[in-house]
């Protein structure tokens, strides 16, 4: 089924340092998604804590913190179609060593400590993530002509 949805994407700092950002930008609009929020920062670890909880206490979670804080990120809204799944089949399974040829981290990583992308994984997870980094007006939801042949 087809419902339109919005979901957070991060570009991670090694994405960042690798001059990906504007590549894996692109890869999400090619797909027909629509960028409703985007913007530069560095994250700091209370934010970083925030964003990461679930994960908090397996034995990556410091690692990953270290990580996601040590430069800066660009961090955005996608809206569309099934945006959540779309955005995750996109990104590739979260080890770029098995991920997907075609899917970002697939193309472009090969470690699992620096794999480029985070996408939300589900509505309720989509929805406290984009909160963490947006107020309510800097998302901008709109329609393009172009989305009429993306997705009847
Ligand atoms: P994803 O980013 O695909 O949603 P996740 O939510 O399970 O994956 O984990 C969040 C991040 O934590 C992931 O992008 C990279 C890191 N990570 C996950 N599992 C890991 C592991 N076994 N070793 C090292 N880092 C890991
Ligand atoms: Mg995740």
């Amino acid at each position: 089924m087809t419902v339109t949805q919005q979901t957070l994407i991060i570009v991670k700092p090694d994405a960042v340092q690798r001059a990906l950002a504007g590549a894996i930008l692109s890869r999400f609009e090619a797909k027909g998604l629509r960028l409703a929020a985007l913007k530069l920062l560095q994250i700091d670890r209370p934010l970083a804590e925030r964003h990461y909880a679930v994960h908090q206490g397996k034995p990556f979670y410091e690692g990953l913190v270290q990580f996601i804080t040590s430069g800066p990120v660009v961090v955005g809204v996608l809206e569309g179609p099934n945006a959540i799944e779309a955005t995750r089949n996109l990104m590739g399974a979260t080890n770029p060593v098995t991920a997907a040829p075609g899917s970002i981290r697939g193309e472009f990583a090969l470690e699992i400590g620096q794999n480029l992308v985070h996408g939300s994984d589900a509505p309720e997870t989509a929805e406290y993530e984009i909160g963490l980094y947006f107020k309510p007006e800097d998302i901008v939801s709109y329609h393009r002509d172009v989305d009429r042949w993306v997705a009847e």
